[in-house]
């Protein structure tokens, strides 16, 4: 057992003196130093990214944290786990684990540590072993074609996630749901300098065997491809060929057939040669010509393993149909409009298998109608971001971030203090920065960001993304948080960082300036009603699958929601999920830019502390009380504690209570009775409770043996 203060800082912050910024950042720094990544701000667990394997993990750990209450041992990401799966088995109620942090922070190797400590513990036998892989196995499937090595992250996811594990009223896992949001698609086509595509189309080329290869057609060198980023095609420390042979594994556990695991091959390989399909002379002088197919034996291929006349796909991609009332005319595309074309349907390609890979394995994992469940939800989204280029999948992923936070700020700051006023608890209120008024200048109804661009690509006439920001920066001039060109010149403020087709917002984790270029574009999200034709028309029944609106008889005239509208209302859902579970949260932390071991940066982690509010998060944690609860479970777990209330208490809970903790003689500082609940001031003393009950639990037992000796 550990003392809550140590040679290596306190291990909840809520015991720091003096609370400061600066100590705060001295005592994780400290810490981090002898590799104690994690730290406590009382039920919130901090992670600071080790960038190393840590011997903390695997059985050996996770038996130790079963058995001890959360703060027996040392901070770790299994006290939290234990937490929140003990609270949903015994106490029936459902969780979620919020796990936050900018890019590279640790988010998704903290999602995997806690489903892997939850499988460890939940039920035995074989029909559970078997949900368990199939979920754990889910994890390498969706980071194969959705991490993607970036600047910031050599495995960054490039989509949202939210998981819901199903338990059965024993606690044994039943199965799970994932929702996935928006996939950064963009990447499928082109990537930043430094950057790679999904780690699929290397792992495909790497790991296949000869024989696979030439079933799809594919070259085992990466610089064939178009689509590959000819400058990186290796990340160190990353095998691509061994993690194919998992990915394909983990595709078996999960129950894809050997079928289906094929064709998502197939399709696969279909984007990477679509890349490689030129349409025309690319010289600046003939980029307007009229596009056609270079290379008539590649579209052969590409027309063969879709299963697709080659005629019919050239058409597709070379030219457009516009129909009007009386009849239908044909344009040829010209050579820039072609490639987009070719990109586009790339694009749709890849980003339709992964949603299909994703309905897919819930199909293997769902859980039957009306069995009883009890539910624990983990997100793993991608984190904040601040790139030199921010585009429209930047302002969707900060958006995302954005609302996370304000779970944080609801469901902590604003909740606690709340709940201390219902209770009529004697507090003084703690200021914390409020991000609603961000959120609401992204997503308001009509007065939104989100809103706007909408209305811009619904809008009939000439509409740009000039036209966009012109609004933009009418409707927002004066609000502030929204800056601009326009806005700042407005305000004599000269800022040459900031470029005419840009717009900034001063989100919660610092000011992002977006480049409105292909916003409408991307929001639009529309695929050449040709293109998803001809895709229908493919004999390969998984590519035809993607593509339902291509079939004429289903064609309708009402359009899709827009990419944004879309993500709003998945991101309200997920909220409304996330509010109606108790929340769990892990604040991950990036120590340095350059994913290095060993390195701390007392700036960016600063900014990181200051934006996530860990300071306001301390403080009111520390004005108010670390442990709750309501006076009658509370009772049944410590009357044994009390000479008046054992082995019978006859009278109301909350006299119990009083009975037991007056006799303990506890500092009154400690305590304070609420209207319905018992709230108690420091970790220490639940710990000295808890140290009290195992003793008297001890006690009963050996004076149970004696009585049974005594009998025989
Ligand atoms: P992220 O999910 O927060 O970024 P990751 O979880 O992918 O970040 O972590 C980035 C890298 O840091 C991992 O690939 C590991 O190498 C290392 N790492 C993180 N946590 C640990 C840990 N507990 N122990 C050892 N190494 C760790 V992003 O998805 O980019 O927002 O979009
Ligand atoms: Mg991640």
């Amino acid at each position: 057992m550990t003392l809550l203060e140590g040679c290596v800082g306190v291990e909840d912050l809520v015991l720091l003196e003096p609370l400061e910024q600066e100590s705060l950042l001295k005592n994780l720094q400290l810490r981090y130093e002898n590799k104690e990544i994690y730290t406590y701000i009382g039920n919130v667990l901090i992670s600071v990214n080790p960038y190393q394997q840590l011997p903390i993990y695997g059985p050996e750990f996770i038996a130790q944290y079963r058995d001890y209450t959360f703060y027996e041992l040392k901070p770790h990401i299994y006290a939290l786990a234990n937490v929140a799966y003990q609270s949903l088995r015994d106490r029936d109620r459902d969780q979620c684990i919020l796990i936050t942090g900018e890019s590279g922070a640790g988010k998704t190797e903290a999602s995997k540590l806690v489903m892997s400590y939850v499988a460890a513990v939940c039920g035995k036998g074989e029909q559970v072993n078997s949900v368990k892989e199939q979920l754990l196995q889910s994890n390498p499937v969706l980071e194969a074609f959705g991490n993607a090595k970036t600047i910031r992250n050599n495995n960054s996811s490039r989509f949202g996630k939210y998981m819901d594990i199903e338990f059965d009223f024993k606690g044994a896992p039943l199965g799970g749901v994932i929702t996935n949001y928006l996939l950064e698609k963009s990447r499928v086509v082109k990537q930043l300098d430094g950057e790679r595509n999904f780690h699929i189309f290397y792992q495909l080329l790497a790991g296949a065997d000869a024989h696979l290869l030439e079933a799809l057609k594919l070259e085992r060198d990466t610089s064939r491809y178009a689509y590959l980023n000819q400058k990186v095609s290796r990340v160190d420390g990353m095998d691509d060929a061994s993690n194919f042979k998992s990915v394909q594994n983990a595709m078996t556990v999960i129950g894809f057939s050997e079928v289906e695991n094929q064709q998502v091959l197939e399709v696969t390989a279909l984007v990477l040669k679509l890349g490689n399909v030129e349409l025309g002379d690319e010289s600046q002088a003939n980029r307007t010509s009229a596009s056609s197919i270079c290379d008539e034996r590649g579209i052969q291929e590409i027309g063969r393993m879709m299963g697709l006349n080659s005629e019919e796909l050239e058409k597709a991609l070379c030219s457009r149909t516009v129909k009007t009332a009386k009849e239908e005319v044909v344009t040829t595309l010209n050579v820039i409009q072609a490639q987009y074309a070719r990109d586009a349907l790339a694009k749709n390609i890849y980003s339709r298998l992964f949603n299909w890979i994703v309905n897919r394995i819930n199909e293997s994992i769902k859980v039957g109608i009306g069995e009883s469940k009890k539910v624990m939800g983990v997100l793993d989204i991608y984190g904040f971001e601040i790139l030199e280029d921010n585009s429209f999948e930047q302002f969707v992923i900060n958006y995302c971030n954005e609302k996370l936070q304000q779970v944080f700020i609801e469901m902590t700051l604003k909740e606690e203090q709340e709940e201390y006023k219902r209770e009529g608890i004697p507090w003084t209120k703690v200021d914390y920065f409020d991000n609603g008024i961000i959120c609401n200048l992204i997503e308001h109804n009509q007065r939104g960001i989100l809103a706007m661009l909408d209305e811009e690509c619904l809008r009939p006439g000439v509409v740009s993304d000039s036209t966009f920001l012109a609004k933009l920066n009418q409707v927002f001039s004066k609000h502030g948080y929204y800056e601009s060109k326009v806005t700042q010149n407005a305000q004599r403020q000269y800022d040459h960082s900031m470029g005419l087709s840009c717009f900034r917002i001063c989100h919660y984790a610092g000011k992002v300036t977006y480049n409105v270029n292909s916003f409408i574009d991307k929001n639009n999200d529309l695929l050449f009603r040709d293109l998803s034709q001809a895709m229908w028309k493919a004999q390969h029944p998984l590519l035809r699958s993607l593509f339902p609106e291509g079939d004429p008889k289903q064609a309708s005239l009402k359009r899709p929601p827009t990419a944004g509208a879309q993500f709003k209302s998945s991101v309200a859902i997920l909220m409304k999920n996330l509010y109606s579970k108790n929340p769990n949260y892990i604040r991950c932390i990036k120590p340095n830019e350059h994913q290095q071991r060993g390195q701390f940066s007392s700036e960016l982690v600063a900014t990181q502390t200051r934006y996530l509010g860990l300071l306001e998060n301390v403080r009111v944690r520390r004005a108010g009380y670390a442990y709750r609860q309501r006076y009658g479970p509370f009772l049944e777990r410590y009357r044994m504690l009390g000479r008046n209330t054992w082995p019978r208490w006859n009278g109301g809970d909350r006299e119990g209570v009083e009975k037991v903790l007056g006799e303990l003689s506890l500092s009154s500082e400690e305590l304070a009775f609420g209207e319905t609940k018992i709230f108690i001031r420091s970790p220490r003393t639940l710990f000295y409770l808890e140290e009290q009950r195992r003793l008297r639990l001890q006690q009963l037992a050996t004076l149970i043996q004696k009585i049974y000796r005594g009998w025989r």
